[in-house]
């Protein structure tokens, strides 16, 4: 069968109510399952707003984004929230238990698959840690966590729906370069038929994408492989060198 989780972006522009300027100009761009799309661009480019265009979050000026095919704008909200999974940029847990936090996208996901999630997320020996387990109370904004654990905590909560596409905000900016790569290494084995879509701010994070769009001013000025960029784009290499 066809694998599911086609993403399309079709000449988009975006305006947050009542702004005069587009955020986002002319945004064309396929991300494609099994494949991995990187954004990465400076504070502001609109990396979040891009994002925040699939699960409708907020609907395009003009354009379209579509999910195999299909006009967002014409899919039922449950059917977006069952397909895409989005980790956004400041990672919300609420106040309740671990697994709480982690069964919100599927309550009916079994234990196996939450320490399943849990583990590619390189978040299972810190719940281990602790004899609570699952158990561990969490409090409102996971205040009580670290930044790198709720984002992983996050990140294993996308993972339990087991949806088409994933979008990651800047979500592995708290971890350090080796968690990062663990990690990522993880998800890819267990997002193989999926189509990840990663904005990042390291260039490490992201130097294994299948194609990178470097955004600019609301703009995509280059695209490419890192190897690809590094050789002509200008912007790219100044991330590079930052
Ligand atoms: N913006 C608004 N209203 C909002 C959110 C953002 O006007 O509710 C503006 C701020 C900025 C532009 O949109 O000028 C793009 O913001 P976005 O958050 O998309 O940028 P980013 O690329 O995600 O920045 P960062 O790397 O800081 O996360
Ligand atoms: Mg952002």
């Amino acid at each position: 069968a066809e694998k599911k989780g086609r993403v399309e972006f079709r000449d988009v522009t975006f305006k947050y109510p009542g702004a005069e300027a587009p955020v986002l100009s002319n945004i064309s761009f396929t991300a494609e399952p099994g494949k991995t799309l990187a954004i990465i661009g400076s504070t502001g480019a609109g990396k979040t707003t891009l994002v925040s265009l699939l699960p409708r979050l907020y609907d395009v000026a003009s354009g379209d984004v579509l999910l195999d095919g299909v006009p967002v704008t014409k899919m039922d909200a449950s059917e977006i929230t069952s397909r895409v999974s989005a980790v956004p940029q400041k990672p919300y847990l609420f106040s309740g238990t671990i697994e709480h936090n982690l069964r919100f996208g599927k309550p009916e996901a079994t234990d196996e698959e939450l320490w399943d999630a849990l583990e590619t997320a390189q978040a299972k020996g810190f719940v281990e840690e602790k004899s609570s387990g699952l158990n561990r109370r969490i409090a409102q904004g996971g205040t009580n966590v670290s930044g790198g654990q709720r984002q992983r905590l996050s990140i294993a909560r996308a993972l339990v729906t087991k949806p088409n596409v994933y979008l990651f905000d800047d979500s592995f900016s708290a971890l350090d370069v080796a968690t990062d790569a663990r990690l990522r290494k993880a998800l890819k084995a267990k997002t193989r038929d999926a189509t990840v879509i990663i904005v990042a701010q390291r260039v490490s994070t992201i130097a294994d994408a299948d194609e990178i769009l470097v955004l600019d001013n609301g703009r995509i000025v280059d695209r490419g492989t890192h190897d690809e960029l590094l050789e002509t784009s200008p912007t790219y290499q100044e991330i590079v060198e930052s």
